[in-house]
Order: structure tokens, then sequence, then C-alpha cells
């Protein structure tokens, strides 16, 4: 096994899975404040009222019925409020990823926290206070700091009041928080993501019924216009900041493969690769529209409104790394007997060479490879894995232990592949594996879908006590880390 030997080995977590404290010292609200947990394999639910004070609840990616206003029900249990504390434990936190020997930490500033609407004139400073003393605990044990600005988690006054990411406006204060961020941990963080997953609306747009595609392209392809500007002003302004900055993309790495070797097949998962990784990826490394775009909206009858001087915007903001997340490929076919359904996210086929996770996600170390190969060919800028890792159920033994080997099989097959990759030519330069500590799941707000080495005392209902305890793959990961990978 061959990595660099300045490879960065680390955990990946996102604010508002971890950080709890979710109204307090000023903290604004964001979409997961509303969002009442799901169970099992459920989608979440967001809670309004209407003007008639009537509760309803609506699907995450829904339509909010109008006038509606966020609310919190008391009578349901909002996983996201409380999460595992991590705004109050970061002191311990971080001291175990410090015993793991990682290099880097990718984690996430909540812009709700910095302005709480979104609209403020000053930042609020309890909460550039509190990333501060999580930056300089990280210097402490030599840990570098990835950090993400927008993780899922635009202030929620911003999506209900303003129209969010519709309104050109929120540009604007994006990159206002942006730069007081940037500018205020200048000389503690230099490596920084713009947008999560960005690419994740338009990769699911097939998801949806045929009947609601349509408009929910429109938007989708209108909003991550305003996205791409957005990251792309960021982009030259961290250059201006910090000339050491580095700024990456970050993508959903779900991997597209063919069914069969009939011709449409093979065509159906380019068009997925087109649609779901290149378009946003060709943006935002290559600054501009890949020419394919166009057909894109023709598809979906997308009108897109673009401003004369936003080409030139775009082709200032190139980032300096792809970043992306890597969990499992997914099958596609055009026969639609074989559209069994039962593949990842209820679309696609199921793979009969892959084994499926609990939750129904296809293992697929191999398309790792395959697609770090396609990525760093088609862009050869550096790579970095920032997300990736298995969501299983573990048990906690009387004795304080967690045993999963489960989960050390997952990561050493994809840390195999990784090496292959890098003998491949790709020059991959970081690996921070997802929720190396138990956090809420993103998907559907579950504690039990937990992807860590540390295992946190924490169950689906927000019993426990938050206490947290080494699982048998913390120990792994920490002899991969020492050796460089030469053992696990
Ligand atoms: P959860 C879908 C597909 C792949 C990754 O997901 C995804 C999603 C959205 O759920 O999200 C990323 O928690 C995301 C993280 C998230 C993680 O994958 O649903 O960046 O916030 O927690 C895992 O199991």
């Amino acid at each position: 096994m061959k990595f660099p030997k300045d490879f960065f080995w680390g955990g990946a977590t996102a604010a508002n899975q971890v950080e709890g404290a979710w109204n307090i010292e000023g903290k604004g609200m964001i979409e997961t404040d509303i969002s009442a947990s799901g169970g099992v394999n459920k989608h979440r639910v967001l809670t309004y009222q209407l003007p008639t004070g009537e509760i309803v609840e609506v699907p995450m990616f829904g339509r909010v019925p109008e006038g509606a206003n966020p609310y919190v029900d008391p009578t349901r249990y909002y996983p996201n409020h409380e999460a595992i504390d991590f705004y109050h434990h970061y002191k311990e936190d971080i001291a175990l990823f410090a015993e793991m020997g990682f290099k880097m930490y990718r984690m996430s500033i909540s812009w709700s926290r910095i302005f709480p609407k979104g609209i403020e004139n000053e930042p609020n400073q309890a909460g550039l206070e509190f990333y501060r003393n999580v930056f300089l605990e990280l210097k402490k044990y030599k840990i570098e700091p990835l950090v993400t600005l927008w993780h899922f988690d635009t202030p929620l006054y911003l999506e209900t009041e303003t129209g969010g990411w519709m309104n050109r406006s929120t540009i604007d204060h994006f990159v206002r928080y942006a730069e007081i961020v940037m500018t205020e941990y200048k000389d503690l963080v230099n490596y920084w993501i713009t947008f999560n997953e960005i690419n994740n609306r338009l990769f699911f747009l097939e998801m949806l019924p045929e009947s609601q595609r349509q408009q929910a392209a429109q938007i989708s392809i209108q909003e991550l216009h305003h996205q791409f500007l957005a990251s792309a002003k960021v982009v030259k302004l961290a250059r201006q900041i910090n000339p050491q900055n580095k700024i990456a993309c970050m993508i959903n790495g779900v991997t597209p493969y063919p069914l069969t070797s009939r011709p449409s097949d093979v065509l159906m998962a380019q068009e997925a690769l087109k649609q779901g990784i290149y378009y946003c990826g060709d943006i935002q490394v290559r600054g501009k529209y890949p020419s394919f775009a166009k057909r894109l909206w023709e598809k979906y009858g997308v009108e897109l409104e673009m401003e004369a001087d936003d080409a030139a915007v775009l082709l200032e903001g190139k980032v300096d790394i792809f970043s992306f997340s890597y969990y499992m490929s997914m099958c596609l076919t055009t026969d639609e007997e074989a559209q069994t359904g039962q593949g990842n996210f209820s679309f696609g086929a199921l793979n009969p060479y892959l084994d499926y996770s609990d939750w129904g996600w296809g293992i697929d170390p191999t398309g790792l490879r395959y697609i770090l190969n396609e990525l760093y060919g088609r862009y050869e800028i550096p790579m970095m894995v920032v997300e990736n890792g298995l969501g299983q159920d573990d048990t906690l033994e009387a004795d304080g232990s967690v045993h999963d080997p489960y989960r050390i099989d997952y990561l050493k097959r994809h840390v195999e592949a990784m090496s292959e990759a890098i003998a491949d030519g790709v020059d991959l330069i970081a690996y921070t594996s997802w929720g190396c500590i138990d956090l809420i799941s993103a998907g559907t707000g579950q504690m039990s879908k937990r992807y860590g080495f540390i295992y946190v005392d924490l169950d689906d209902e927000g019993n426990g006590t938050r206490q947290r305890y080494r699982k048998d793959s913390f120990y792994w990961y920490q002899r991969l880390i020492a050796t460089n990978a030469e053992e696990m």
C-alpha cells in the first residue's frame, strides 16, 4: 500500500449533525431545527404552522404551504437540537481524534451561528468565538482543519422570507458571511469547501414523479446557478484574504453504472454521470458551463436567468481541489421491468454483484477507484475523498467496547481502492471518512445509522448519556494512520 507521506488521514462531520446547541448564544434557525425525527428509513418531515394555527408536516424538499411559519412542535423529537452536543464536548472529541492520529478534520461552520438570519449587519461574536476555540484546539494537536462553509444549512429566515437561493441577494449574504469567517480565521484555516454536495438535487431529480420534475428542475438549476456564482466569488476572495488558501468544490460522487451492455443502458449511465457529477464539476473546476448544459436545460424545459457578467465571475472562481463524497455506486437501465426500485434511494436497479448495507446502499470499493480515475482524468487537479463510510447500528457491550468488524472491512476495502487509484496516477491528497464520531443522519435523522470510530451513547428517541466510547475501528484506524496504511 503506498500513500504519499504527507497524506491527510482524518474524519469528517457537519455542524448541524453534531453540534446541538441549536438555539443558544445567538444561533438562528435552519431547516433541521424544524425537522422532526422520521423513524427507520423514512424521510424526515419539516413542521410548519399555518396562519389558521394548524400544524402541518412537509416532507424534506417538499413545498411549504403559502403563509406557513416554521414551527417547533413541543410534542415531537428533533434530533438535531441537541445532537451529540459537540458544542460542549469539542475538547474531548478533538482529543479522541488526536489519539487516532488525525492529520485533518473536516467540519463545517454553521452560517446561522454567525449570521442568525443571514441578513444582519454585524456577525454574532459568540459564534465566531466558538469556532475560534475549536480551531485553536485542533492547532494544539497539529490537526489541519478543512472547513465547509455550507452544509445544507441556509438560515431559515432566508429560506422562508426572501426566497432563499432563488433570490440573487442570497449570493451577497453568503459571500459576506464567507468573507467574515475567512478573515477571522485566516491564520488558523487554509483549506475550505464552499458548498457540500452541491449536485444533490440535480442528481436526484430523476427520483421525483415525472409530473414534478420540470418545476423542480427549473428551481434547482436556477438556485444552482446562484450557488455557483457564490462559490466562485468566495474562491476569488479566499485568495485575496490569504494566498495560502486552498478551496475545494464538493460533489456527491454516487457512481452510475449501466445494468447491462445494452447500448441504451450505457448511454443512460453516461447521461447520469454528466447530469449528476460533471455538470457541477465542470462549472466549478473549469469555470464555465459544459457543452452539454444547453441540452440538459432543454430536457427539463428550464429557462435559466443569467446576467451579463456571470460568465466572467464563474471563470475567475475556479477551485484548487476537487473533493467528493463516496458511499456507493448505482445501476441504471432503460428496461422498465428491471427497474426494481430496489437500488439505492429506491430508484434504478439492484446490482447483482454487490452487497447492500442495512440502509440499502450498495457497497462498492471498486467504484471508488473507477470514479477517482474518471474525475482525475477529466480535471487533473488534486483530489480529496472527504466522505466515505458505512452507516450501521452497533452494539455497546457491558464493558464499554464496540465490536464493528463490518465497518473495518468496509473502510479497509475503500482504502485499498484509493491506494490502487494512486498507483493509477491519481493525485489524491486526503481521506476524511464520514461521521468519525457517531452523529445524526442527514437523510433519516437517526442516531442508529452510525458511521463513527467513536460510539456516542444516544438513541433515536434522544435517550442516552452522550458518553463517548472507542470502537474496535478506532484502534484499527489509529494503526492505519500510524503506519500510513502499510499495516491495517
Ligand atoms: P446519511 C444522500 C446520498 C449520499 C450522501 O448520509 C448524502 C445524501 C444525503 O442524505 O449525504 C452526505 O446521513 C452528506 C452528509 C450525510 C452523509 O452523506 O443520510 O454530506 O451530511 O450525513 C451520509 O446516512
